[in-house]
């Protein structure tokens, strides 16, 4: 590995060549939408399109846990947007999120259906709608929304940075390899100073800020993400280590991970989810 190469930046960027890379199929310079197709619609009042990635799978957990509350307003149709097939580029998902990316949702519960795009936003809407998985206190609440853009800001150093880089760019480049690896690792010990004394990631109760964490910084220490649990030594993280299982063994968390996933054993894989008996009938290994 060398900390140089010979590329020099033109003048102006222009957009004449692949990038290479595990996404360069989906990946263009410009918004929009690229073919003419309707979503579908399910009966329930939430519509959920989305994929099984760590984005995704906070607001399936979400739904699952307040679903496990006995709250059957939450009822979802989850449908399955292949992003690698650029699904996210058809006129009805763009029309409900002008950024294409996955998870969307809309609520038909209410007059006038509203779409909800962007995990930190949905996630903080189902909370205030139901009154559930954030602090009532105002202190507390503020707290937990530290927590929540935490993570939406903190996140992508650890995707679009480390994980693109050590696991998806076509070579290995040594600089942004290390730059991120650092970053991650000092994000790691953020995390794990704030649950030395803590079971949750604040105010003493399971919130969204841990709902929003889990899918990232809990499966990159339970060695789910990009194959680097050695090389970022995760397991020295140990109370976020202890936190992240405690949140694995969680019933609606074991759910939640199975919608929308396209990989893995095919009986964790839900592809789409309309119904609770789905879990049963409805994985991969079944169809
Ligand atoms: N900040 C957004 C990020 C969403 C995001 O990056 N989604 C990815 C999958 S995890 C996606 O849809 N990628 C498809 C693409 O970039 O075209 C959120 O949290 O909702």
């Amino acid at each position: 590995m060398s900390k140089s190469n010979n590329y020099m930046p033109p003048k102006k960027w222009t957009w004449d060549k692949e990038n290479g890379g595990k996404f360069a199929n989906i990946n263009r310079p410009i918004s929009g939408y690229t073919s003419e197709k309707d979503l579908p619609l399910g009966k329930h009042s939430f519509q959920l399109y989305s994929q099984g990635t760590p984005n995704g799978v906070k607001v399936t957990i979400m739904l699952e846990e307040l679903l496990s509350l006995g709250i059957t307003e939450a009822e979802y149709d989850a449908w399955l947007i292949r992003i690698g097939n650029g699904d996210q580029f058809t006129s009805g998902f763009v029309e409900i999120n002008p950024n294409s990316k996955i998870p969307s949702l809309i609520d038909n519960s209410i007059e006038k259906p509203i779409r909800v795009f962007e995990s930190g936003s949905i996630l903080l809407y189902l909370a205030d709608k139901f009154n559930q998985f954030i602090p009532k206190q105002f202190e507390k609440r503020t707290e937990c929304l530290n927590w929540l853009f935490w993570q939406m800001a903190s996140a992508p150093y650890l995707g679009g940075g480390f994980g693109h880089f050590y696991a998806y760019a076509p070579e290995k480049f040594e600089y942004p390899i290390d730059r991120f690896s650092m970053e991650v690792k000092r994000q790691l010990d953020v995390l794990d100073k704030q649950l030395l004394n803590n079971n949750y990631i604040c105010c003493n109760e399971y919130t969204i800020a841990d709902i929003a964490i889990w899918p990232w910084y809990g499966a990159l220490v339970l060695g789910r993400l990009y194959g680097a649990g050695e090389f970022l030594d995760v397991k020295s993280y140990k109370n976020v280590v202890r936190w992240a299982l405690m949140i694995d063994s969680r019933e609606a968390v074991k759910r939640g991970r199975m919608v929308n996933r396209i990989n893995g054993e095919l009986d964790s894989q839900l592809h789409e989810r309309h119904d609770a008996k789905d879990f049963i009938s409805k994985t991969q290994d079944k169809i």
